[in-house]
């Protein structure tokens, strides 16, 4: 007996099926939670983003892309996946600054309330707002 295992596969297992289906449903199971944890172990980082830190995640992202912070605080780029990356102020971003961050961290202390854009230069375009790899700071 032939069923639209395909399309199907993530359905509850039917009791009344015989076992090879079940056995199926249960390899995809495994796959999909495979693939689901492959982004942290990507690139050799291991960065995990905090309340006051942003991780590069992929060679093209910053993780969060969105941030929220108090004024004062130092926001910290991590570099999680060992590829060279820039995090630098957008035009139109209230305060400027243009840090390297090749490996290791980088920071930088957000003093006024506002919206700061920034990109990456290797992977992203300056812009209002920048596009690419990306990331805002709101300071709030
Ligand atoms: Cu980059």
């Amino acid at each position: 007996m032939m069923r639209d295992t395909e399309t199907g596969a993530l359905t509850h297992q039917d009791p009344e099926d015989y076992m090879r289906p079940v056995v199926f449903v249960t390899a995809v199971g495994l796959v999909l939670a495979a693939c689901g944890s492959s982004t942290s172990s990507n690139g050799g980082g291991g960065c995990t983003p905090t309340a006051t830190k942003v991780c590069t995640a992929g060679g093209t992202q910053f993780s969060p892309v969105s941030l929220t912070v108090a004024p004062g605080t130092t926001v910290t780029w991590e570099n999680g996946d060992g590829i060279a990356h820039t995090v630098s102020s957008a035009t139109g971003s209230p305060d400027t600054y243009d840090l390297s961050l090749p490996t290791a961290t980088v920071s930088h202390q957000f003093m006024t309330a506002g919206t700061y854009n920034y990109y990456c230069k290797f992977h992203g375009s300056n812009g209002t707002p920048p596009t690419g790899m990306h990331g805002t700071i709101t300071v709030q």
